[in-house]
């Protein structure tokens, strides 16, 4: 009986040990809960204030002027203790407001730090003060869909990824219709400012809707966000305001923890190269960083391949009198042979295996790709623009596409608009493969720009290095080199002279690692060498020892593919990226207060030690550039790309070499170990950020 109760589901089920490791709140969760992320020292004064620094300067801001004319002329602001003798700042800190908050984009770690910082703000200087959150992203905003934000909600998501207390969307409020509708749903909550968290497109749109609420004194301010980490700002005169965007660290963290897991597996088993295709949609700034975490043999930069050029090529052209146009720039075919150059040489020493990161933004970055992503681009928004029904619907299947390319480049399109698309463009659409097609004519984002990871960018690439490698098999190039100690063990173990063999297999006998002959391809030519070496006759069978040689060094190449993305970006944040966030959320208020707007808040040296870490505004409109999109030249915040003159990737191009291993050395990789956000080994700052500090 006693023992019937015990064995019992209902007393398993109520046990106290169930309950306790079935919880939904675990260790991690209660104590990420309860950390305090440190506060930069002004946060500790009673008040703040803010000097304007017109000494920063930021390239042409003439079109902003025009579009933007309120907020153009807005100055860096740096916040300044204040101790609060003047008794109308008092007053203002003191004020009862409503302030709102909207995600927008893709999730980043730490977004929720960024609503308890400027929560806790915002309720010690009036406990009345409310915190909204519209839901859904910008949707929230222009149906009027929002939470008020209480304690017990902040407390629940301190310190945690994602973006689930308030979600998040892509809708972009980029009609005057939308912007009517915001400024409704403000001022139906009597709202004193409202504040964006968002990348570089969300930032735009907060400077529009800032130059927007201005007449009702609604102030807007936008906070950096995006793993892609492409929203840096430098001034003119190259000081860095902001080094980089919220969530970058951790989503880089994530992705290292998973490639550095790869490397260790993949130097075990020896037998796999991993292709690892890492967020960012357009900037390599997340690739440049998971290399330094973890040494993979080869990190793609987008930015590089761009800038590239074939100088033998040049050379050539130029003794002929001619120019190149195509050495300017790579293609895919020419970077399918660099990377095989290097799993050749890998494989010449003996590793047959590796990793390899590639950026989701690559195809950006090849010439010929980019081409035909802004033809496509243009295609797409015209159609939309003319026609009633989406492109999408009205050619739904790749065959309607293509269709529709084709008589467009016969001349037979909407009354001849769309002559960016040619006959030879039609050919060489053509030849790509039908998914790789399927991915260049995809749906676009609500921003009109290409879905990057849509594409199966990897495969693309993996494909024509596998067929590149086939052709060096084929010539007797693509060889695994054998340990000579090895070698001879296996000779000597079947009573075979090691040296006399080796002069009619090796091309290399002195080397460490021995690669067989060049036209030794197959047993039958391996047996034709021994026959002129004289080594057997015609009619003898091939040694078992020299077969077993010749088959270990028959490489097969054998790939796993990853993508790391979407699991990086919804992360718990790193400890760099709980303070960032926490005291972005906390300058987003001072600047408020203040009455600041159209200010995106940052923070400045965030690329050196947390002491030195101050908190400023920078002007929006100033960060501002016309830009290609949906076909229409358009205001938005320029996009920050990796530097190849930055401290970071020079140092990159100079130690890579190390990395690939190529010779006989090791293999050099490095294990960053999980994302934390606690405990004396948790580094703090991104490894690039610090590079460029030095
Ligand atoms: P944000 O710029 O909005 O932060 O998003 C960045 C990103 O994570 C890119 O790295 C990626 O290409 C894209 O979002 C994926 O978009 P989606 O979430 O729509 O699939």
């Amino acid at each position: 009986m006693e023992h019937q109760r015990y064995n019992s589901l209902e007393f398993l089920l109520n046990h106290p040990k169930t309950e306790h490791v079935i919880s939904d709140v675990n260790t991690e969760t209660i104590e990420r809960r309860s950390f305090s992320p440190k506060k930069i020292k002004i946060f500790s004064s009673k008040y703040t204030t803010i000097e304007e620094c017109p000494e920063h300067k930021f390239g042409n801001t003439k079109e902003a002027g025009k579009q933007l004319p309120d907020i153009v002329k807005n100055n860096v602001q740096r916040l300044v203790p204040w101790d609060g003798k003047d008794e109308s700042v008092k007053r203002t800190f003191s004020m009862c407001r409503n302030i709102g908050v909207v995600f927008s984009g893709g999730p980043a770690p730490g977004g929720h730090n960024v609503i308890a910082g400027l929560y806790d703000e915002v309720k010690k200087y009036n406990s009345d003060s409310k915190v909204f959150g519209f839901l859904m992203g910008p949707d929230g905003l222009l149906e009027s869909k929002y939470v008020e934000i209480t304690r017990s909600l902040v407390d629940a998501y301190r310190n945690m990824g994602g973006f689930s207390m308030i979600k998040t969307g892509r809708t972009k409020i980029n009609s005057p219709d939308k912007m009517e509708l915001s400024l409704k749903t403000c001022r139906d909550l009597n709202l004193d400012a409202l504040v964006v968290i968002g990348g570089d497109d969300s930032n735009t749109n907060a400077a529009f809707l800032a130059q927007k609420f201005k007449r009702d004194g609604i102030k807007v301010i936008g906070v950096p966000k995006t793993i892609d980490g492409d929203i840096q700002v430098k001034t003119d005169d190259n000081e860095t305001l902001c080094a980089i965007s919220f969530g970058f660290h951790t989503a880089a963290r994530a992705f290292s923890q998973n490639i550095s897991n790869l490397t260790t597996d993949a130097s075990s088993d020896v037998k796999y190269w991993h292709v690892c295709k890492v967020m960012g949609r357009v900037a390599s700034h997340l690739t440049l960083e998971c290399a330094f975490q973890t040494h993979a043999n080869i990190s793609l930069i987008g930015e590089e391949l761009a800038d590239y050029t074939d100088q033998q090529r040049i050379e050539k052209a130029k003794k002929e009198g001619e120019v190149d146009y195509t050495a300017y720039g790579m293609t895919l075919r020419h970077l399918s042979r660099l990377i095989c150059d290097i799993i050749v040489k890998r494989a010449a020493n003996g590793k047959n295996f590796g990793v390899m990161i590639i950026p989701e933004g690559i195809l950006e970055f090849i010439n010929e790709i980019q081409v035909f992503i802004i033809k496509l681009n243009t295609i797409i928004a015209d159609y939309n623009h003319i026609h009633d029904t989406d492109f999408h619907d009205a050619f739904p299947t790749l065959t309607d596409k293509l269709e529709y390319l084709r008589r467009m480049a016969r001349g037979m399109g909407d009354k001849d608009k769309f002559f960016i698309w040619n006959l030879r463009d039609d050919d060489l659409f053509d030849q790509l493969p039908s998914f790789f097609q399927e991915g260049l004519l995809g749906e676009r984002d609500n921003h009109g720009n290409f879905q990057f990871s849509e594409v199966k960018t990897e495969k693309i690439i993996m494909d024509m290095v596998k067929e590149y490698l086939d052709v060096l098999k084929e010539q007797g190039k693509y060889k695994i080199g054998i340990e000579r100690s090895y070698y001879k063990l296996i000779m000597e173990n079947a009573k075979l002279n090691p040296d006399k063999f080796a002069i009619a297999v090796f091309k290399n006998y002195d080397d460490t690692h021995l690669l067989i002959k060049e036209s030794i391809i197959s047993l039958k030519t391996l047996k034709q060498a021994l026959v002129n070496h004289e080594l057997i006759g015609p009619e003898d069978a091939l040694p078992a020892s020299v077969v077993q040689i010749f088959k270990k060094s028959d490489p097969k190449f054998k790939t796993r593919t990853h993508f790391y993305g979407y699991d990086g970006r919804g992360s718990d944040p790193t400890y760099f990226d709980c303070n960032y966030t926490y005291n972005l959320g906390m300058t987003a208020f001072h600047l408020i207060a203040n009455g600041a707007t159209g200010q995106m808040a940052a923070i400045k040296n965030l690329e050196k030690k947390f002491d030195k870490w101050e908190p400023i505004g920078i002007p929006i409109a100033k960060l501002m550039h016309l830009e290609e999109r949906e076909g229409k030249l358009t205001l938005v915040i320029e996009k920050s790309l990796v530097g190849l003159d930055s401290n970071a990737f020079r140092i990159f191009k100079t130690v890579r070499k190390g990395w690939l291993a190529m010779e006989s050395n090791q293999d050099r990789y490095r294990r960053p170990g999980p994302v934390r956000f606690t405990g004396s080994s948790e580094e703090d700052r991104p490894i690039t950020l610090m590079l460029n500090s030095i």
